[in-house]
């Protein structure tokens, strides 16, 4: 896992964009950025120059202090000075550089003027006619802004994993009868189950050669074949995703494997401790004084720099090898650990399906127990339930769980939070349920202070249970609500209450690194489906990728509980429990 110059080139890049924004001295600004033109030009890698022993200060452009960095990022792919940049700013702001038209200091006073710190913040900002009335910007430049930040977001998309699962099936089936291939993995990020791909990578076993690129191009969902090597082939889909193939040998399947699945910061890791051993370890396999010692399987290239196997969700270098190292991995949770679910819809409001078809698709779907979970009144869009709805729900779900076997019915609502932070029923009936599931689907802009404050208030109703879909971001709807989630999580640890992660394709909200943070903190994590027929309850299975992505295990997840526990845990956040 080299370090090539490209990556020198890019902490030296992101250095100086950050540099910028903080309106540092332009020579210090432009040190970096000569130095990365040097590097990017230079013939020989630096990692190869270390390694000859030479010195980087002989090099154009390149003094001692830059020279020290280099030598850092070879070392650990980043460098001090890039840690301390990034931790000052949030993160995604330097993508706004990258927008024709708007320089770092445009950028630096949108962020202080608007508080505007992704791209998807800016071009809402210009679509409200919000930033012609900031100082030094008119109607022209925010209608030319919003022109260039929705190319921006057009070029840069990313892909909400669900969206592009059928094309990798499909794809696939496809691959695997490939002349002279014998097997088609996926890698990359998709593997790693990260919430959105940028692209795919998929690893043919086998030989390349004419055959397989006539075979290639016969498949009618690729739409163009970008590039084309030996060994590696990039081809776009009809709808625009882009995939990177490469053909590897069975005996370093594995080496490629651990190689193209990343992270790339994982892979930088793995190549330290590899080094330290004086291991070589690439692509085709891991390599000691040329003899080549590994690489056939993951767990073989793991093994040889004495790692346990390290699940691909892990693979992100957020602490997952010094666990490994410790043999401290967690056992993360799985699909089959799911004992029920605390969040889904029947007809009565906006679901498609009636109380008995959900309970039969959740004992299929082997579940012990199902929350139903209805939308309340001011949800006048899905026929949200008043009281009196409500209360006829609760007689209808006893009257069934009389007749139901082997799933049980709970009785809940997905009740809205209001703006100021009261529920959208009032306290009586809500003591009448077994859980209340409370959801922000209203003023979803409201400042951070406002909306972190709406929802602590939330929480310390009399009857709260779960805080249903955390952020509200909706894939290529809209983005995240602004914040303070580790104060969230705080208060959901003191006040008793969980938060939900949600499966829904289109949400998949708790992110996984809030996950991990509640984990820390200990609040336990519900998986649902929010199911709106009982077909949708196979998300879960997408639920669960997040978590282990989170590093959840087992007992962080509330419905892993069996039934009888589970009462227990949600009476406790219910006013009935203090009488
Ligand atoms: P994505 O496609 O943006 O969702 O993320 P990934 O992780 O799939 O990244 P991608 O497609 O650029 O590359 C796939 C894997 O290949 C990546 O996770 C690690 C490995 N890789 C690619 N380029 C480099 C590189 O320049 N250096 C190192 N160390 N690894 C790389
Ligand atoms: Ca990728
Ligand atoms: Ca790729």
């Amino acid at each position: 896992m080299t370090i090539r110059n490209a990556d020198i080139v890019r902490v030296f890049e992101q250095i100086a964009d950050l540099l910028e924004l903080q309106q540092a001295n332009t020579f210090r600004v432009r040190a970096y950025r000569n130095a990365a033109r040097t590097l990017s030009a230079w013939p020989q890698e630096m990692a190869d120059l270390q390694a000859q022993g030479q010195h980087f200060e002989d090099l154009p452009a390149i003094g001692k202090d830059l020279a020290g960095k280099i030598g850092e990022i070879l070392a650990r792919g980043s460098c001090d000075q890039l840690d301390r940049l990034q931790a000052s700013f949030p993160r995604g702001i330097t993508d706004l550089l990258h927008i024709s038209g708007l320089g770092p200091k445009r950028v630096h006073t949108l962020y202080h003027e608007l508080g505007i710190r992704s791209p998807a913040q800016l071009l809402s900002a210009a679509r409200e006619g919000r930033i012609r009335a900031v100082p030094g910007f008119g109607a022209v430049s925010e209608r030319r802004i919003a022109e260039a930040v929705a190319g921006h977001l057009e070029r840069s998309r990313r892909w909400p994993l669900a969206q592009v699962t059928a094309q990798v099936d499909d794809l696939l089936t496809y691959l695997r009868a490939a002349p002279g291939i014998s097997n088609a993995v996926v890698a990359g990020s998709y593997r790693r189950r990260r919430d959105t791909v940028g692209d795919l990578d998929i690893l043919l076993v086998g030989r390349s050669g004419k055959a397989l690129s006539r075979y290639l191009g016969m498949f009618d969902r690729i739409e163009e074949v970008l590039a084309q090597g030996s060994t590696r082939v990039s081809v776009v889909l009809r709808d625009g995703l882009q995939v990177d193939l490469r053909v590897v040998r069975a005996a370093s399947f594995g080496a490629a494997m651990v190689y193209f699945t990343g992270s790339r910061a994982h892979n930088i890791a793995l190549r330290r401790i590899a080094q330290a051993r004086k291991l070589k370890i690439n692509e085709y396999g891991v390599y000691r004084d040329g003899k080549r010692i590994a690489g056939d399987t993951e767990s073989s290239v793991y093994a040889s720099i004495g790692l346990p196997y390290i699940p691909p969700e892990l693979r992100e270098d957020h602490g997952e090898i010094e666990a490994a190292r410790k043999q401290a991995l967690p056992h993360l949770v799985e699909r089959a650990d799911l004992r029920g679910d605390l969040h889904a819809h029947t007809n009565a409001s906006d679901g498609k399906q009636n109380l008995a078809e959900m309970a039969q698709a959740a004992r299929s779907a082997g579940l012990t127990y199902l929350a139903i979970t209805d939308h309340s009144r001011s949800l006048t869009v899905a026929h949200g339930l008043d009281q009196r709805r409500l209360e006829e729900q609760i007689q209808a779900i006893d009257e069934l769980n009389e007749k139901l076997d082997g799933v049980v019915l709970l009785k809940g609502i997905e009740v809205d939070i209001l703006p100021d932070g009261r529920l959208d029923l009032p306290d009586a009936v809500l003591a009448r349920l077994d859980l209340v599931v409370g959801a922000v689907h209203s003023h979803l802009d409201l400042p951070r202070a406002k909306q972190t404050a709406r929802i602590l208030h939330a929480m310390d109703r009399p009857n709260f249970s779960i805080l249903a879909h955390p952020n509200g971001r909706l894939f290529n709807t809209r983005g995240p609500c602004d914040l303070d989630m580790e104060r969230i999580i705080r208060h959901a640890g003191e006040r008793g209450c969980f938060l939900e992660l949600n499966s829904q394709p289109e949400r998949l909200d708790l992110f996984d690194v809030q996950c991990r943070q509640a984990r820390d903190a200990g609040v336990a994590v519900v998986i649902s489906s929010d199911a709106h027929h009982g077909n949708d309850l196979r998300w879960l299975t997408l639920g669960v990728d997040q978590a282990r992505r989170g590093w959840l295990e087992a007992s962080n997840v509330l419905n892993t509980l069996p039934l009888e526990q589970l009462r227990k845990r949600l009476a406790a956040t219910m006013s009935s429990a203090h009488h």
